[in-house]
């Protein structure tokens, strides 16, 4: 097979490129080693930059999103049970789109697979080749037999645990992390959230995360360590801790229902340098890890395939690789931004075991300053609700 963009992954990195290189009439393969039904099952983020939605909803992906998304103007931070809302529509003017990463894939698939877009689900043995010249490869297997994309570019959008970013010869990748003692038990259930707008608390007991993923859809979140055994949440002791995280009335606003996804994952900052090498380029995961605190997983995959797509577009017009060559440079400047965010985020919300009573005391006064000063509070909602891009 030949192509003129070979992809590997159909996350939202993979698959919003794809549809913004068709836009661009550039032809792209996408390969994916799990079935169509897994990858549109997999429960992971549910927040929409404003600029992100914006882009979904302008190149024709957002239609659904724009009917059952639940766009929010502001979250609240509760201090103890105590909930002080910060207001992102007068703060930044802008909002944020509440829609399932999972919702975002089954969009995208569908439009790729009914616009005649090949996506081969259920690869095995992916390898990618020959991307310091200009005729990379991507070989699969497939029902026992072997596959060869001949392409003119890949993009490596396979996620942490992909084959891009191990292909890359050693030496020509700075690695960049910081792994956090704890993590999160998050769940999925039918059950109304506590709140019309996500509640982010910091308890005594350690962090909790109120989220949603319609009215009647909760996504719930406890921080716990990093290797918790599941075996010991059972329901009815993850909902008893949910309430008490909540604060004084949250055996009074926390309703339980049916538990459909009860998952732990660990928590890590981490970055590669630079995001490309030869004619294969990294984007989201397969190049950055944030915490999920800020929110910033998927827009971030988005962001970096928006840039690509340019590049691309300009390469395939006029033969200038300009835009190829500063993709790195590009891309970084917004990671680095969002990786301070969600670490920030992350250490002000969270118990560390290794804070002193005197960090916890400025943490403290660091979520009060956040929650009482405007000037504060605009910083975390620009932060937010997604930078400018450009
Ligand atoms: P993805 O990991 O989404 O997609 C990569 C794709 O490549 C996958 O479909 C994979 O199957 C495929 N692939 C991998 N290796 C392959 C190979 N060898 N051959 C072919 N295909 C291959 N963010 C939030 O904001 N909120 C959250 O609550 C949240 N929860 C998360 C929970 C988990 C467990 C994880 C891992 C991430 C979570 N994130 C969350 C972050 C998440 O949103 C990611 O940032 C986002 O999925 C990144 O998208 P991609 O870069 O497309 O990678
Ligand atoms: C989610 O809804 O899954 C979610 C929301 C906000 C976060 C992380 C996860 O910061």
């Amino acid at each position: 097979m030949r192509t003129q963009v070979g992809i590997v992954g159909a996350g939202p990195a993979g698959l919003m490129l794809a549809h913004l290189l068709a836009r661009e009439g550039i032809d792209c393969i996408i390969v994916e080693r799990h079935s169509r039904a897994y990858v549109e099952a997999r429960i992971r983020a549910g927040v929409i930059e404003n600029w992100a939605a914006d882009l979904l909803a302008a190149t024709g992906a957002g239609a659904r999103m724009q009917r059952e998304g639940l766009v929010h103007e502001g979250i609240e931070i509760a201090l103890h049970g105590a909930r002080r809302r910060i207001d992102f529509k007068r703060l930044t003017g802008r909002g944020i789109m509440v829609y399932g990463q999972h919702e975002v894939v089954k969009d995208l698939i569908e439009l790729r697979l009914a616009s005649g877009g090949k996506i081969e689900f259920e690869v095995g043995e992916t390898s990618v080749h020959d991307f310091d010249g200009k005729a990379p490869k991507i070989r699969y297997k497939k029902n026992g037999a072997t596959h060869e994309i001949a392409c003119d570019f890949i993009a490596g959008c396979d996620g942490f645990h992909g084959v891009s970013r191990p292909s890359i010869p050693k030496g020509v990748l700075t690695e960049y992390e910081r792994i956090y003692p704890f993590g999160w038990l998050g769940i999925l259930s039918e059950s109304p959230p506590p709140s019309h707008e996500l509640i982010y608390s910091y308890t005594s007991r350690g962090f909790g995360l109120y989220s949603m993923r319609s009215p009647t859809v909760s996504r719930l979140y406890l921080q716990c360590a990093p290797d918790e055994e599941l075996s010991k949440w059972p329901d009815e002791k993850v909902w008893k801790e949910l309430k008490t995280r909540l604060g004084p009335d949250g055996d009074k606003l926390l309703q339980e229902g049916k538990v459909l996804e009860k998952s732990v994952t660990a928590m890590r900052s981490f970055v590669v340098e630079p995001m490309q090498a030869g004619r294969l380029f990294l984007a989201g995961d397969a190049a950055h890890i944030v915490p999920p605190t800020g929110a910033k997983g998927m827009n971030l995959a988005i962001a970096d395939v928006l840039f690509f797509s340019r590049a691309l577009a300009e390469f395939y017009r006029s033969g200038k690789t300009a835009l190829l060559d500063g993709y790195t440079a590009k891309c970084l400047t917004r990671v680095w931004r969002a990786q301070r965010f969600s670490w920030w985020m992350t250490s002000m919300l969270h118990l560390n075991p290794a804070d002193s009573p005197f960090d916890r005391k400025r943490q403290f006064a660091e979520l009060d300053y956040v929650t009482t000063s405007d000037a504060a509070a605009k910083s975390l909602a620009e932060n937010y609700v997604g930078l400018p891009i450009d």
